[in-house]
């Protein structure tokens, strides 16, 4: 009798941990700088990783046949180069499926080689600079537009917009500062712009009394700075100290929530123009906003830049898996590389060939000292850059002055097209 009821007792257990009943565990591993002057950003983006993994094991996902559990590792690089590729190597040897960062460009980079070689799938959420994925790897994938379009747009929006006729340049000589500092120069000569000066900095600075003190001289109306919001929180402090009282422009890395504290007070309305490399408006914006309201109610802060655009990345790599039955990253890779129309939060994800997002937005976006005082995201006065600003990219020019005077913004053929005045009446 002892016997048979052990048998009966073996039987269920086989069949409970067997095939049909196990769940299978698949890692994603996510890299951000965690520690050091951008750990705002790097938690950000991490807690956009796991909103994305606890909702997906929430739901519960089947992939061939089987019901999965999504584990989370998460590495710091401390956006360094070399704890990048480091953290790439362990997770790596921890045998992640695919890959979620890193956040810098001058950490994505490097790392990239590693997780190609190893055959494993990166989305990168926040990496611009074009060279990511132009180095002929099949592994890599990013999800927002580069620097090539972001740099060059604010280079002409500034001359055509801004109206700046005295145009000065710093960077913090990285990958994504240096080298989105470089579009914009061009943008800028492109639209027949002149630049007064070009300084650099470093990523961990916090005295830029030198360089501001020779641009000083220069008069600048316009100073753009290629860099994150660590170091442009002081420099604007510095350069009201100093009595400079120029348009403050930059790209995503200073388009944060936390940028308006880390310049204490010091930043005017209407002083700081940036561009986030994405965006969405009309209706497919009440998907971030809601994503926004529950990461706030989830983490008790708000969302910095990237965490939208990470929680799409995770997803859109597990669509990729559950198209494919498998979550073998040989399997799910060419999956994922047609990747076209998916629904995220951040808009509608489709990848090229290269792996870049097809139809990359920006949107614009102008902190305001109410906004700010919210505590809400600050950068409440938004609009997606036009065309016109990204002549050269998409054909022909479109005009503003020519576009409608009812201050609608509409997406027209895959690109967005504010209409109106272009959003600076106003500011200033
Ligand atoms: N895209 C700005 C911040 C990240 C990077 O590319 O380094």
């Amino acid at each position: 009798m002892q016997v048979k009821l052990n048998l009966i007792i073996g039987a269920v257990a086989v069949l409970l941990t067997g095939p049909s009943f196990a769940q299978d565990v698949v890692k994603i591993g996510h890299v951000g700088p965690t520690s050091g002057q951008i750990a705002h950003l790097g938690k950000d983006n991490e807690n956009g990783a796991r909103m994305a993994i606890d909702e997906l094991n929430a739901k519960g996902v089947t992939i061939g046949g089987k019901k999965v559990k999504f584990e989370l590792l998460a590495e710091d690089d401390a956006a360094d180069p070399k704890q990048g590729t480091a953290a790439a190597q362990k997770l790596v040897d921890s045998k992640v499926q695919g890959i979620v960062g890193h956040l810098n460009s001058g950490t994505t980079i490097p790392a990239s080689k590693i997780y190609s070689d190893a055959g494993i799938p990166q989305i990168s959420p926040s990496a611009t600079n074009p060279k990511y994925t132009r180095q002929g790897y099949k592994t890599t994938f990013r999800v927002v537009a580069d620097d090539v379009h972001l740099g060059g747009t604010l280079g002409r929006y500034a001359v055509k917009e801004l109206k700046g006729k005295s145009i000065a340049v710093i960077d913090d000589r990285t990958a994504y500062g240096q080298g989105v500092a470089d579009e914009f120069e061009k943008g800028v000569k492109g639209a027949g712009g002149k630049t007064v000066g070009r300084e650099f900095t470093n990523d961990k600075a916090t005295d830029f009394t030198a360089i501001l003190t020779s641009l000083k001289a220069k008069k600048p109306d316009v100073v753009f700075f290629g860099g994150m919001d660590a170091v442009a929180g002081p420099m604007m402090r510095q350069m009201k100290q100093l009595g400079i009282e120029a348009k403050f422009v930059g790209g995503d890395g200073i388009c944060s929530s936390e940028l308006p504290k880390l310049a204490a007070g010091t930043m005017g309305d209407g002083q700081v123009v940036c561009a986030e490399a994405g965006g969405v408006e009309g209706a497919a914006k009440k998907s971030m906003d809601d994503f926004n309201a529950a990461f706030k109610k989830k983490f008790n802060a708000d969302v910095q830049v990237y965490a939208p655009y990470v929680y799409d990345a995770v997803n859109v790599m597990v669509a990729a898996m559950v198209k494919a039955g498998s979550s073998d990253p040989a399997k799910y890779l060419p999956v994922l590389a047609k990747t076209d129309g998916y629904k995220g939060v951040t808009g509608t994800i489709g990848f090229d060939a290269k792996g870049d997002i097809k139809n990359g937005a920006l949107t614009r976006s102008t902190p305001t000292r109410a906004a700010s005082a919210s505590r809400s995201r600050w950068f409440a006065d938004r609009e997606p850059l036009s065309r016109s600003h990204r002549k050269g990219l998409f054909g022909a020019p479109f005009s503003w002055a020519q576009s409608a005077p009812d201050n609608k913004k509409t997406r027209l053929g895959g690109f967005f097209v504010g209409q109106g005045q272009g959003g600076l009446a106003g500011l200033t």
